[in-house]
């Protein structure tokens, strides 16, 4: 199959629908909508809704239109990203080639649209009752979401991330950072289509199980594009982390054994996919492509 033509057609309709969802830049208060959209639409890859996708599918999942959900996992990582950019945080100025928000729009205005975006997600995840998903599964993946967006996952990664600046820490801790900071909203992509398509217990180990792997090549091949990757493909500058001082797995362990760490991540994914039928394609080839990913 061709992934690239799949992201794109996937890609495609996300930022549709996006653009159906979001409130328009002319309501007001103008800078709020105006602030959401920049964020929203400033050229991200759509890897978590397209990731919720792609499990749709690889459980031959097709009965209701899910895209509004799809789309709330886009705005939550959106929110992550302006509220990860501020000067309180990693105070960074360019974003997938553009200004960050809060250097565009101000540091009070992109805290709102951070906010905004957050709780917004919410009602998008809930709209979808109305398109026939089932109340019990659809409150069980809004509860996966919450969780690993926030007091399972991702914030607590974040937390953790922060106290340990300028401090020496372990690998162990740096995948405890990443688990959380950067694989928990991976992994709520992957639950949540699974938990909404009704899997089983069994299917929804073993997709776990491919996320979890999937999040760990993703950060570390994130970390080593901070260091050997194209400033104008990446749309920031590289060498942020070591300039920050933060530990990263090339730091700790080198390129080479990053790349190889990052192999195996991938290898151990796509091994939690054996079983699944040729629907799981587009799991699989997004496994592999972040292992050759430059953006
Ligand atoms: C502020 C609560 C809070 C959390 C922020 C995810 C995160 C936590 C910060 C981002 C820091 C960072 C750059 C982590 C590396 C991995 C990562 C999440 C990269 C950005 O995701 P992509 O590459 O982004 O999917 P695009 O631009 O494609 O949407």
């Amino acid at each position: 199959m061709d992934i690239k033509k799949y992201f794109q057609e996937k890609t495609s309709l996300i930022n549709e629908q996006l653009d159906c969802l979001l409130p328009k830049p002319d309501l007001k208060p103008q800078i709020l909508h105006q602030a959401m959209r920049y964020s929203v639409f400033a050229g991200g890859k759509r890897l978590r809704p397209v990731l919720f996708l792609a499990t749709l599918e690889a459980l031959d999942y097709r009965e209701t239109d899910l895209l509004p959900f799809a789309c709330a996992l886009e705005l939550i990582h959106t929110y992550s990203l302006i509220h990860d950019d501020l000067p309180a945080m990693d105070n960074d100025d360019f974003r997938r080639g553009l200004l960050t928000c809060h250097k565009k729009f101000g540091e009070a205005q992109a805290i709102l649209a951070g906010d905004a975006l957050l709780t917004y997600s919410f009602n998008l995840m809930l709209a979808v009752r109305e398109k026939g998903a089932a109340p019990e599964r659809l409150l069980q993946a809004i509860d996966e979401v919450a969780s690993r967006a926030g007091l399972k996952g991702m914030i607590i990664g974040q937390v953790t991330d922060i106290e340990s600046e300028n401090k020496d820490i372990s690998l162990e801790e740096l995948k405890f950072i990443h688990r959380n900071k950067t694989g928990a909203l991976i992994c709520a992509a992957v639950r949540s289509a699974a938990i909404l398509s009704g899997a089983d217990e069994k299917t929804l180990e073993k997709l776990t199980g491919y996320a979890e792997n999937l999040g760990i090549a993703f950060q570390i091949t994130d970390d080593i594009l901070d260091v050997i990757g194209d400033e104008k493909k990446l749309g920031k500058p590289v060498g942020s982390d070591a300039k920050k001082r933060k530990a990263t797995y090339p730091s700790l362990l080198g390129l080479e054994k990053s790349r190889a760490l990052a192999e195996e991540a991938v290898n151990r994914a796509l091994w939690f996919l054996e079983d699944m039928t040729s629907s799981a394609d587009p799991l699989r080839e997004i496994g592999k492509t972040v292992l050759h990913r430059e953006a």
